[in-house]
């Protein structure tokens, strides 16, 4: 059995995605996320023109074997540009396994260790009163888990606070909106918030916030202290990773764990972090770590060091990606939270899916495979827009991390 094609389909059903079609011989079809917000027509080519025809011929059930070969192969290792596309190539060969075993993916990667897959929603307002409706909504739903974010006072807008209702979408002009920040502000208005949150909801809903890398260590020292009577699940990318000794000092003053990850591309981002026990959580995923089979060795690495799953699903990340990753968070013995942001219907639409949330548990698809396709003749229809993330400066003009 060979792969005869492999298609990279841009497409953009309310915001972008790029997606990997491969193609074999007998027919047998699979589909991969290789989606890299702001960056998605780097990934199409480095796909388009570097790994597809390398592809061409090779026998798709050497899942690890293709693997090394593109990732030792390019000579220029790691990277979000590069391990988006591996990630790419390596989530569609196991959905073609899974299709040729006649299984869905999680039973070929260990079988099933739970009922279902605990995930988090965003409930964020301009005000703590918003925030605390958008509470309500997720409680409703069935939710276990939730985010909290609000605008901070004094501020024109802060991450995480959304114009629609449970859809967030920062990627939302194509030269970058510009934020404006200040810590203090930030840390004197967050504690007062989870404060309201714990009141009015009680000890049991897990609750999560996410800082967004814009904090120095000890101001996440700090951060991390205040909100220990409100108990959170996470405090997420409380510092921007690049220097990990850094949280050696969180973990010195506080009992609030941490979760870090989204931005990471290999097991190497996170070794020391993981092996020192720095963090609580490590929230990598399919896409941009290397696809299911980079990310089994990040979560088994996690998994001697106590350090629990928490993967990025944000909307950049495709139905794809999330049929792949709910796959993989039903195997693992690790698994900590699976964040849950949920698509516009246009998204949906273009990725026919069989994964779906019942009794506040999200649950894969019991087809072969991953479960998830894309309907290409509807993706045509919806042509790339250029869209950026946002960028941040401080008070007085100074660019501060996003
Ligand atoms: C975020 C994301 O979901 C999260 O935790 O940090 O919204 C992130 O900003 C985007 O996915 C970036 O593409
Ligand atoms: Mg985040």
């Amino acid at each position: 059995m060979r792969i005869t094609e492999a298609r990279v389909i841009v497409t953009c059903p309310d915001r972008n995605f790029v997606t990997l079609k491969i193609i074999t011989d007998d027919g047998v079809t699979g589909v991969g996320d290789a989606t890299l917000n702001g960056r998605e027509l780097a990934v199409a080519s480095y796909l388009t023109d570097h790994v597809v025809p390398q592809l061409i011929g090779r026998d798709p059930t050497r899942i690890e074997d293709t693997w090394q070969y593109l990732y030792k192969g390019a000579y220029w290792r790691r990277g979000p540009v590069t391990m988006s596309a591996i990630a790419a190539v390596d989530t569609a060969l196991w959905d073609i396994l899974g299709k040729l075993a006649g299984l869905p993916v999680y039973k070929l990667i260990g079988g099933r260790s739970r009922e279902g897959v605990t995930v988090y929603g965003h409930a964020n307002g301009d005000t703590v009163e918003d925030a605390l409706v958008e509470v309500a909504r997720y409680v409703d739903l069935g939710y276990r888990a939730i985010r909290v974010q609000t605008g901070i006072p004094g501020m024109a807008s802060t991450y995480g606070v959304s114009k629609d209702k449970l859809f967030y979408e920062p990627a939302d002009a194509a030269i970058p909106t510009e934020n404006v920040w200040s810590t203090s502000r930030y840390l004197n208005h967050v504690p007062t918030v989870f404060n309201r949150v714990r009141d009015e909801f009680g000890p049991d809903v897990k609750l999560l916030h996410d800082v967004h890398h814009r904090l120095t260590p000890i101001e996440a020292a700090r951060l991390g202290k205040s909100l220990e009577p409100f108990s959170l699940t996470w405090i997420e990318d409380p510092v921007p990773a690049e220097l990990q000794e850094g949280f050696r000092l969180i973990r010195q003053h506080t009992t609030t764990p941490v979760a870090v990850g989204e931005v990471f591309n290999t097991v190497w981002d996170c070794e020391q972090l993981i092996r020192e026990q720095l963090i609580d959580y490590i929230r990598a995923t399919v896409v941009h770590a290397g696809g299911i089979t980079h990310l089994r060795r990040i979560f088994d690495l996690a998994a001697l060091h106590h350090v629990r799953s928490g993967s990025h699903g944000a909307t950049d990340l495709s139905p794809v990606c999330m049929a792949a990753a709910l796959h993989v968070d039903v195997a693992i013995p690790n698994f900590g939270l699976q964040e849950y942001m949920r698509h516009t219907s246009a998204t949906d639409e273009v990725f026919p899916h069989g994964y779906h949330f019942e009794g506040g548990y999200l649950h894969p698809s019991e087809e072969p495979g991953l479960g998830v396709d894309i309907d290409e003749e509807l993706a045509a229809q919806y042509p790339y827009k250029p869209a950026s993330l946002p960028v941040n400066r401080l008070e007085d003009g100074t660019m501060h991390s996003w």
